[in-house]
């Protein structure tokens, strides 16, 4: 059978840091508006929480990721573009990127392209799997910082794996939910967990 193991890596949150370069250009944008710290956000969607504060900041924070040079000016987030290196290096493993474009697809599907090329390199290009339902996507690892990822399968193949963010650092887990903290945390233990 087939024994290379599969890896699939979501990219905002993961491997890019869609929250930071968020609250910087919304602040740049809007300087005399509330906005949420970091320290403070809670929830997946920063849309949410931003229109719970006041109804129409949710826009005003949409505005911010539909704007071109949004995904593509964000900052590599800490060891993630080695570990993604270091694992599609080794052995009997196969890595992809798998992440969900907004629907506002002017400038989102390119730049994130762009990123992945101007990150990981041009090779890494193979790797990309554009999707907005991840659940029929085949992989033994799903590492993502979203806590609920469902789609039309109801059993998807992978392991959903959450990567911490400030956003679900409070969350509590499914019993048996596993976490990486960071990519200093094991992932290389993560996967081997899978191989055996
Ligand atoms: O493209 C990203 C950003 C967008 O949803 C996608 C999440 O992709 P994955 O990380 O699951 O692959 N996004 C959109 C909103 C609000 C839309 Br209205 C949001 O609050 N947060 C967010 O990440």
């Amino acid at each position: 059978g087939n024994r290379r193991l599969r890896v699939l890596v979501d990219m905002d949150g993961v491997i890019a840091d869609f929250e930071g370069g968020f609250l910087k250009k919304y602040k740049q944008k809007y300087p005399n508006e509330p906005f949420i710290s970091l320290e403070d956000r809670r929830g997946f969607w920063v849309s949410t929480q931003y229109g719970e504060m006041r109804s129409d900041l949710c826009e005003k924070a949409i505005s911010i990721w539909e704007s071109k040079n949004f995904f593509m000016e964000l900052e590599p987030l800490p060891g993630g573009v080695e570990a993604l290196k270091e694992m599609a290096n080794m052995e009997n493993t196969d890595v992809f990127i798998c992440t969900s474009p907004i629907k506002h697809y002017c400038h989102c599907p390119y730049e994130k392209y762009a990123w992945v090329e101007k990150h990981l390199g041009p090779e890494f290009l193979e790797q990309i799997i554009l999707t907005r339902d991840k659940t029929i996507v085949t992989g033994d690892i799903l590492i993502d910082d979203k806590p609920d990822i469902l789609g039309v399968e109801p059993n998807p193949s992978w392991e959903h794996v959450l990567f911490t963010a400030c956003h679900n650092k409070h969350q509590e887990l499914n019993p048996k939910q596993r976490r990486l903290l960071s990519w200093a945390d094991d992932w290389r233990s993560v996967l081997a967990s899978k191989r055996t």
